[in-house]
């Protein structure tokens, strides 16, 4: 089996003498460290892994992650003290390297800079879409480590009635969510999202201190992140009776996340399902409502890569995982979105998030 490292090689067009994967400060790591190295642990700030054709992965790692960096499975570590230290054992691993890779899309410019200072004749290629496309297929280890943080988010949504109570905050019930994750030894992949009533109609809302009141439509959107790795769900309640209104816009969009999810299977353009879902939606009185892709691929990052949309040059393949989540948004009445992580097959898509999508109600 090809290593990680030899997946992105495979899949990069111009040829390199190594790629460098370059953590910045602690919010500007790039998840690809991880991905070529196995470790779900740390936070490596600063740290790089040198990827060279036919070779381990080098971990240039400071010395408060050395312990946990021993642990990558088939890696060289080498440890540093001092960000002069790491330039040294950066030149001396590289020698006089005529081309190196960088992934744009998550390395900050001052790396870049720093490479050009170390390298002074060194050309930086983007090899951001091999990476990209080496990350999209998951292999066995990746596939369960999703497959978990979904457990864990199947779970928690099962518990979401029990917490409902009148005149309880979205900020409450996020903040429920997001406990319930950690007691089962996740973290929110990102800010949960909760939103009462009409508050439904931003896809991106942010709960605030709206209370819960009888009749609400609840639409709820966590996901969890277990060593590592990134689960996605959103479901829809109500609390009290669902009002024919509310029905109907649940029915659409049920109807559209079930016709999207029976056609994605390997060997699909990604941009088939989506054109699905919007013909779907706009042959019903919701025409126009539906604002965003119908997905996304999941993995160390919650958007991992491609995406379902119209521009997407995506094709499914076994071993993706993506998100599938229509929905239809009404401002000033609510919103309506129905998600679940799936695993592509050569056969269909398996979903990872099977807790029940019909519209729950609530006793009030
Ligand atoms: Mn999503």
């Amino acid at each position: 089996m090809q290593s990680r490292s030899e997946r992105i090689f495979s899949a990069l067009t111009d040829p390199v003498d190594a790629i460098l994967i370059m953590n910045g400060g602690a919010n500007f790591a790039d998840s690809t460290f991880k991905y070529v190295s196995g470790v779900t642990r740390g936070g490596y700030e600063g740290c790089s892994a040198v990827l060279r054709p036919g070779t381990r992965p080098m971990l240039v790692v400071s010395m408060l992650e050395e312990e946990s960096a021993a642990t990558a499975p088939d890696c060289d570590v080498t440890a540093f003290k001092t960000l002069a230290i790491q330039q040294e054992i950066l030149k001396t691993i590289l020698g006089t390297p005529k081309r190196i890779g960088v992934n744009s899309t998550a390395i900050v410019h001052s790396k870049v800079k720093l490479l050009e200072e170390l390298f002074p004749d060194v050309k930086i290629v983007d090899a951001a879409g091999a990476v990209s496309q080496a990350r999209l297929v998951k292999d066995d280890i990746e596939v369960d480590l999703v497959r978990r943080a979904c457990r864990v988010t199947s779970d928690v949504t099962a518990e979401i009635p029990s917490m409902l109570r009148e005149g309880m905050t979205e900020l409450e019930l996020a903040t429920q969510i997001d406990r319930e994750v950690q007691n089962r030894g996740g973290r929110a992949a990102f800010d949960t999202i909760v939103c009462f009533g009409r508050n439904g109609s931003e896809p991106h809302y942010s709960p605030g201190d709206v209370p819960l009141r009888r009749g609400d439509m609840i639409l709820v959107d966590f996901g969890a992140q277990l060593h590592d790795y990134c689960s996605d769900i959103t479901r829809m309640f109500v609390f009290g009776r669902a009002t024919p209104e509310q029905r109907a816009m649940f029915d659409v969009v049920h109807r559209a996340q079930s016709a999207a999810l029976e056609i994605t299977t390997a060997g699909k353009p990604a941009k088939e399902v989506h054109r699905k879902v919007v013909e779907l939606i706009d042959a019903t009185e919701f025409a126009g409502r539906f604002i965003h892709g119908t997905g996304h691929s999941i993995g160390l990052d919650v958007h991992d890569g491609g995406g379902i949309n119209a521009a997407s040059e995506l094709t499914f393949a076994p071993g993706m995982i993506m998100t599938v989540e229509p929905g239809v948004y009404v401002p000033g009445v609510g919103g309506v979105r129905i998600e679940d992580t799936v695993l592509v097959a050569e056969n269909g898509a398996e979903i990872l998030t099977p807790v029940t999508k019909d519209l729950v109600e609530v006793e009030a």
